[in-house]
This record gives structure tokens, sequence and C-alpha cells, in this order.
């Protein structure tokens, strides 16, 4: 069925269409924007989340580049004293019983010595560093309209530094105290790909004991409970955030007795590609040369890392069960991490572009709109309609996108941006879509789809480039 966005887009000139898509997702973002800060979705989600607020910022810097800036500030104003970036900082203002869990229940986590004063509360949990890759996007965007508005993103770029340098520091310590060059998570919330099959392996090994009855708040804003995770999986997902609350949210405590300890290489990806986005940070506020030092350790260790746990066979990177010892073998956008990461050499670089082609993603025969969905149809937790078991992601599509560019293939992540800007405008900035008949489903007025959006509308290529193989 044709939305509004769609019939504006094929009645209008090309331009004017492009021109109205803007505002209607400048429109998106302003509607939940709380100030210095955006919700995630006015209904759904209606707090701050980690990666989200990313994404944000790299729309956001494409009308504001000094409230981008903000998003990402007023986020790292809740870092704990380890570095980390919790996942969530809940809004004093939502109104009650619109998210589970909300405040209430990680209100310990505020007990930590090292969590932030509250409230606001925090979760205890984190989610993909995406935000040096944003800051440094606003940064490029700021520089171009020069002026007072470079001058700004330069102070901003030299607060922030500091807090990502702890940020990255946590992440390359505490969370991978084996020094693997993988980020080990403690919860599928953790890799913001929550009910991928990725985690079905890890998670069947959790024995969940005894829970209060709780309320599924979420069922409430999706047309059918089948686009979210299973009542199995939030019990599983509430327990395992029973015991890192039990463990005093203290990373040793947790990393010793936590049953579910992943090294997630999408994470880890994202952090070497936000590494090398660092140290153009580092360059342009003047760091001293051990940082850069360091940093540059941070990134060859975690090429390496990524290097271990590929599988030729299925032309993917896997995730590692430390529990269990092995790797987990499932066929989803997350074994794509060697592309997001960057720098591979020419053979990974055709190995990874032969899988993404092949049927088991963006060849499949039944597609929509020429996207990966985020569970390969061949892998066996696929699910058309589930989250992350299926459906394609707009966000996920962006980081594609960006990750082919760096790669030196612009007509591919042409490909990509011309199949995503449609699928957006057929739905009012849906979160995810079914992968076969192109149904929007989740959230609607997503903050992150509407950035996404903003910044492909923002990096149309010249003719050449356009023309897609
Ligand atoms: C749990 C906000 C977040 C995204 C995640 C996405 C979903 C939350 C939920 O929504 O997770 O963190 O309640 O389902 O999986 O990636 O950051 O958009």
């Amino acid at each position: 069925m044709s939305s509004e966005n769609d019939r504006m887009l094929r009645a209008e000139t090309p331009l004017g269409a492009e021109i109205r898509f803007a505002a209607r997702a400048r429109q998106v973002l302003r509607q939940n924007d709380m100030g210095d800060w955006t919700r995630a979705a006015p209904n759904l989600y209606p707090h701050q989340w980690s990666w989200d607020s990313a994404f944000i910022a790299i729309g956001l810097a494409h009308f504001n580049t000094r409230r981008a800036a903000r998003e990402l500030l007023a986020l790292f104003e809740h870092q704990w004293r380890t570095g980390k970036v919790p996942h969530i900082v809940f809004n004093p203002e939502a109104p009650p019983a619109s998210y589970f869990p909300g405040p209430e229940h990680w209100a310990c986590a505020a007990a930590s010595p090292d969590a932030p004063p509250a409230p606001p509360y925090t979760s205890c949990l984190c989610q993909p560093p995406v935000h040096a890759i944003a800051a440094l996007r606003v940064w490029e965007v700021a520089e171009r309209s020069g002026g007072e508005e470079a001058g700004a993103a330069r102070v901003f770029l030299r607060q922030i530094y500091p807090k990502f340098l702890l940020w990255h520091h946590y992440l390359t310590t505490h969370r991978d105290p084996e020094g693997s060059g993988l980020v080990t998570i403690y919860h599928p919330w953790e890799s913001g790909t929550d009910n991928s099959p990725r985690w079905d392996a890890p998670l069947s090994n959790v024995e969940v004991g005894e829970l209060p009855p709780y309320p599924r708040y979420d069922l409430r804003y999706v047309a059918s409970p089948s686009e979210r995770p299973t009542d199995v999986d939030y019990d599983r997902y509430l327990w395992l955030v029973k015991l890192i609350k039990k463990a005093g949210c203290d990373e040793r405590n947790t990393y010793r007795s936590h049953p579910f300890l992943v090294k997630d290489v999408l994470f880890s990806a994202i952090l070497a590609a936000a590494n090398e986005a660092l140290m153009e940070i580092a360059a342009l506020v003047g760091a001293p040369s051990g940082d850069r030092t360091l940093i540059a350790s941070w990134i060859a260790r975690g090429h390496r890392g990524l290097n271990g746990m590929w599988d030729p066979e299925l032309g993917l990177c896997l995730d590692y069960d430390l529990r269990a010892g092995r790797p987990l073998r499932s066929r989803t956008v997350a074994g794509f991490a060697p592309l997001i990461a960057g720098r591979q050499g020419s053979g990974r670089l055709e190995a990874l572009l032969a899988t993404l082609d092949s049927p088991a993603f963006l060849g499949h025969p039944w597609l929509h709109w020429p996207v990966p969905p985020s569970t390969s149809p061949f892998d066996e937790g696929f699910h058309r309609r589930s989250y992350w078991r299926g459906p394609t992601w707009p966000v996920v599509n962006w980081l594609l996108w960006w990750s082919l560019l760096r790669a030196g293939e612009p007509q591919r992540a042409e490909g990509l941006r011309q199949a995503s800007l449609p699928q957006i405008a057929s739905s009012s900035f849906g979160e995810y879509f079914e992968p076969f008949v192109g149904e929007s489903l989740g959230a609607d007025d997503q903050s992150w789809t509407a950035a996404v959006t903003l910044d492909w509308l923002a990096n149309e290529p010249c003719q050449e480039e356009r023309k897609v193989a």
C-alpha cells in the first residue's frame, strides 16, 4: 500500500519530492526532540538510547550541527566512571508504564560506585560505539559550512575527545580482558540486534530462575506480537539483567559468574571503525602522540580479532561464545563485520561482496527491495516478521552503505542508498521492514530512520557515480 510520502515522491519533480521528504524526516526528529537529546521513537522507545543517538546526530548535522553536537554531549554526561556509556538514559518525563524495564527496574544500578549521579537513571548495559563516527561526520558537515559552525564544532571535538578515549578504553579493557581485539557482551540488548539468531545458542544455556510477573508494554505499540521478541526471549533478557544487577554491575564479578558472555563481531567491527574516526579526531584536537599510539594499537588488535573469526565456508565473520568455547554459526548481517571494520585486503573484500550478492542476502529472489535481510532466509533462525530475525533495517543499510563507500565500492553503495530511500518513503519512517512484501514493522517515526534518510539525501553522488552496476 502506498503512503503519502510515496505518492508525493511519484507525483513531484525529483528535486521537489526530495525536499519534501527531507522536511518530513526533519519533522520526525523535531517531534522526538527533548531539548538536548532525542527519543528513539515517540511511543515504543520514549528514552535516549546510546547508538540511536549517534545515528541521530548524523542526521541532525544536516540542519543544525550545534544541536547534533549536543545530542552526543548529552549522552556522554551520563558516562560511568569506568568509561561505560549506558545503553539507555531514562527520560524522567516519560509517561509511567510506557517502557519496560524502565528506570525503577534499573535504579539499583545507580548504587554502583561507578554510576553517574541519578536521576536520570541509566541502564548498566552498553551498545555499539558509533559515537566517534558520528562526531567526525558532524565535524565534516560543520567544516563545509565554515565560519562559526566550524569553530563551534572544533570546540565540541575538544570537549568530547577525552570522553571518547575513556569509552573506547573501557571497551578494550573491561570488555576485552583477554586482549583478543573482540568486545564481550553480557546481554543481547548490548548488541543492538536483540533477538537475532546469533544469540539463540548462548541464550539456550541460560537457566532462568524465579521471575516476578512483568508487563510487555512494547506489544501495545506494534500491530502484532510476532514483530517483537517472544516471552521466552524476554524471560531470558530479564533474568540476565537480574544477574548483572546481582553482580553489582561490576565488570569482574560479571565476567566471573555470568552465563552469557559472547564476543560480538558487529560491535567489535564498529569499535574498529570508530577507532579510525577517533584517530582523526585526535589529530584534529592535537592529542598527545601517546594517545595516537594507543588508538593505533586498538585498531590493529581489533582487525586481528575479527580476522580470527572469519568462516570461509559461510563467507562471513562469526561471533564467539566464551562460555561454550565455540563460534556461533548463524548467517546474519553481523557477519559483514570486516566490511564495517574497513581496511580489508582484496581477497577478503571480494569474499564479503560475493556473500552480500549471493542468494543468502541481496541475491535472494523474493526480496521486495534489494536491501539485506537482518538474518539470511537460509538461516534456520530466519523469521520474516520478527524483529532482528529477518526484517531489513534502514540503519543497518546505512552502516553497510557507509562501509561500501569506504571500501571503494561506490556503485554498490549507491545501489543500497537507492533501494533504501523508497523503502523508507513507503512508510512513516518505520523501524524495520518485512523483506518479502515490504510491510513497515515496529515503531513509526523512528528517529534513526529519519536521521539516516537525511544523511542519504545529503549524500547524493554525482552523475558518474550514480550509474548502478
Ligand atoms: C532494547 C531503540 C532500541 C535500539 C535497539 C533495538 C531496540 C530495545 C528494545 O530498540 O532495543 O534496547 O526494547 O527492543 O533492538 O537496537 O537501540 O531504538
